[in-house]
């Protein structure tokens, strides 16, 4: 089994409850647990598209498929909950990002990971920073690297009952 850490956000319609959704599903992929989800966040859009503000999460997952087959996953449930591309980096209902795959290391057609910009991302590393405080990225710990970001202040617990709490079932 693999370690995996996970980014989910939208901005479009009821971004909780499709949030939600798709924590289920991904708990429900064969040989794949979520093992520690952080809470909601409110996140100022990131990006050069003007755009609403988005939730953002992320979890801790472990699994047995490769990489490629659980992206395949995310895409799949991206797709059942309306999500259209349209433009790149311009609002959207579910965006499923596979951060870290173990300590793996892959440039490939349509999936390169560790996420080349996650590093930069207060939305990122601020909900992954709640999960994995002391994982090292780049030889500096996430908290660490949230903390350095100007826009890291911006980003907000947004509390919602439908969300699982991070002691609770998962
Ligand atoms: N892809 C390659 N590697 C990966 C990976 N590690 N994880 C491919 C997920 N997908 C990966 O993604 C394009 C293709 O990237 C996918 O088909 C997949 O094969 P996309 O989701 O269609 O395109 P995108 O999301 O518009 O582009 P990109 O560069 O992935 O954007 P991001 O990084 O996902 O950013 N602001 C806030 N506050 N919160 C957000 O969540 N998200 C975005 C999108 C912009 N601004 C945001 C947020
Ligand atoms: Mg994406």
């Amino acid at each position: 089994m693999i370690e995996v850490y996970i980014g989910l956000g939208g901005n479009i319609g009821d971004r909780a409850a499709t949030l939600a959704d798709a924590v289920a599903a991904i708990d429900a992929v064969p040989d794949t647990r979520i093992d520690r989800l952080s809470s909601l966040y409110e996140t100022p859009p990131w990006g050069p598209v003007p755009q609403g503000p988005y939730l953002n999460a992320c979890a801790a997952l472990t699994t047995s498929l490769n990489p490629r087959a659980l992206l395949d996953r995310f895409l799949t449930i991206e797709r059942t909950h309306g999500r259209e591309r349209t433009e790149r980096w311009g609002p959207r209902t579910l965006d499923l990002d596979l951060l870290l795959y173990g300590d793996l290391r892959l440039d490939e057609p349509g999936m390169i990971v560790p996420h080349p910009r996650m590093l930069e991302r207060a939305f990122v590393l601020v909900p992954l920073a709640e999960i994995a405080p002391d994982l090292s990225l780049g030889g500096m710990r996430v908290r660490d690297r949230s903390l350095r970001l100007a826009d890291s202040g911006k980003v907000t617990v947004w509390r919602d009952p439908r969300w699982p709490s991070v002691q609770a079932k998962w």
